[in-house]
């Protein structure tokens, strides 16, 4: 039995420029697509959006010295591309290249290890128009020359890198659930898309071994585990399938340099594989990642869906409890409830246990060490009139998740970290600021009004105690 986490264990949180930063226009930035995609009716929750945030570009003293009064040894946080290139490429905007260096020596100066994300969604828009951004095998040297700038502006500062922040989520989103920019629903070009992201993450991967770069970087993969609902073959088969198509079909390519098998032979009988270019699978092995970043939320329990079933159905972005479409892959799987666990306002699946077989499966299958990038619950907080946040709900989620993660550690999985979601409270993509995840409370109501004053919830306190003690009880 494991008592304690290893010493050096990264107690972190997380966060995204886009969703924190605000400052849309200030210093020099350029246009991202999500801040044009906001702009247009409908796209997002009561057409909320970052242009303000929660203004931690200008509050990120005071948003550092909460984590440093919490002990917290890491932030993950990323960068807005449009900051650093305000087009995508050509010159440098030092103004916006400052904000990140002195973002992360304020943390160093703390004792908080910057762990820095170079890609959480916001592409430079001047790139979707000038060749429809991922969708050009352009997007593999503009994303590298973009990482060369941030590797060499913060060599030995920066020691954990994240390349790609959910790629299977930014991918199936933006190309084939079009509820993410640029909003395209058509499977072959998103598999062409997810192929040059595939190079990008690659080719950056390459780049930071070849600097030798102080430190690891690897991508963060939105891992869900799949589960059969039952023990009758074809469900089983489902959630095989279920794990090709939507896990091992990243994963493999980060791990192995190569597509899983079975799902590119499915993809090539429906004609929508992507072309693979001579060069493109030696790339790919050359991009080998130092560790995987797990992003965990829930599980996905599954039965086999006939040719003639449910497609990709809507999610929840409203936080009104049971209003998720049912959704699926005509002829492989479809998703359905799992009796055994609990239900968040936004039909997220509580499942701990979860976190553990997925940590599992990713020893056995890619022996590489897990950076856990994020994990949280999403729900509506209240503040009280004394200006307090009772979020016991938060504290047994993240509660639940430590634990499952020590159990996975005494498995055999190697964990650098833990990163919860989110440090402060943020603006959710689809979900506006009612979805809260932080520790720390900012006040704005669901329509962007407010004070943005942050207040302590209490989980804050229980964190900082599980920091200080090294682990859950
Ligand atoms: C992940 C993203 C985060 C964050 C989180 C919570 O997919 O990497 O940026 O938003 O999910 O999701 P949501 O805001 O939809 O509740």
């Amino acid at each position: 039995q494991l008592d304690q986490f290893p010493t050096n264990f990264l107690w972190g949180s997380a966060s995204a420029a886009y969703q924190v930063e605000g400052a849309w226009q200030e210093d020099g930035k350029g246009v991202s697509v999500w801040d044009e995609f906001v702009r247009i009716p409908g796209k997002t929750f009561k057409g909320t959006n970052g242009d303000v945030a929660v203004d931690h570009y200008h509050r990120y003293k005071e948003d550092v010295a909460l984590m440093k009064e919490q002990g917290l040894k890491a932030y993950r946080f990323s960068v807005a591309w449009t900051r650093i290139f305000p087009n995508g490429r050509g010159e440098i905007n030092q103004k916006g290249l400052q904000f990140y260096i002195d973002l992360v020596d304020e943390l160093i100066a703390n004792q908080i290890e910057p762990v820095l994300t170079l890609y959480h969604w916001d592409l430079p828009q001047a790139l979707q128009d000038e060749y429809k951004g991922w969708e050009s095998r352009k997007i593999v040297d503009d994303f590298t020359n973009y990482a060369v700038t941030l590797f060499e502006a913060l060599r030995g500062k920066v020691k954990y890198w994240v390349s790609l922040n959910e790629q299977n989520i930014f991918i199936s989103h933006g190309y084939l659930m079009a509820s993410h920019p640029p909003a395209v629903s058509d499977p072959k070009r998103m598999y062409q898309a997810n192929h040059y992201a595939n190079l990008a993450n690659a080719s950056v991967i390459k780049k930071f071994h070849e600097m030798e770069m102080p430190g690891q970087i690897g991508p963060s993969f939105a891992y869900g585990p799949n589960y059969s609902f039952n023990s009758d073959p074809k469900n089983v088969l489902a959630a095989e399938d279920a794990e090709d198509l939507n896990a091992h079909f990243w994963m493999d390519v980060y791990l192995f340099g190569k597509y899983p098998i079975s799902a590119l032979k499915m993809l090539k009988e429906q004609g929508i594989a992507p072309v693979i270019e001579a060069g493109d699978e030696e790339l790919l092995a050359a991009g080998k990642p130092d560790f995987l970043g797990i992003n965990y939320y829930q599980t996905n329990t599954v039965v086999f869906n006939p040719l003639d079933g449910v497609g990709m159905g809507k999610m929840n972005t409203t936080g009104e409890k049971g209003s998720t479409e049912e959704s699926g892959v005509p002829g492989v799987f479809k998703r359905v409830e799992n009796p055994f666990v609990e239900r968040t306002n936004w039909d997220w699946e509580i499942d701990p246990q979860g976190l553990r077989v997925g940590l599992r499966r990713i020893t056995s299958r890619y022996r590489i060490p897990v950076l856990i990038t994020e994990n949280g619950l999403g729900e509506y907080d209240k503040l009280t009139e004394d200006k307090e946040i009772h979020d016991d709900y938060r504290i047994d989620y993240l509660n639940g998740h430590i634990h499952a993660i020590k159990e996975a550690i005494t498995d055999g999985v190697e964990v650098l970290g833990y990163c919860t979601w989110s440090y402060t409270d943020l603006l959710s993509w689809l979900n506006g600021y009612q979805k809260r995840y932080g520790f720390v409370y900012v006040e704005q109501d669901e329509n962007q009004d407010g004070t943005l004053n942050r207040y302590k919830k209490d989980s804050f306190y229980w964190y900082q105690k599980v920091i200080s003690e090294n682990g859950a009880n």
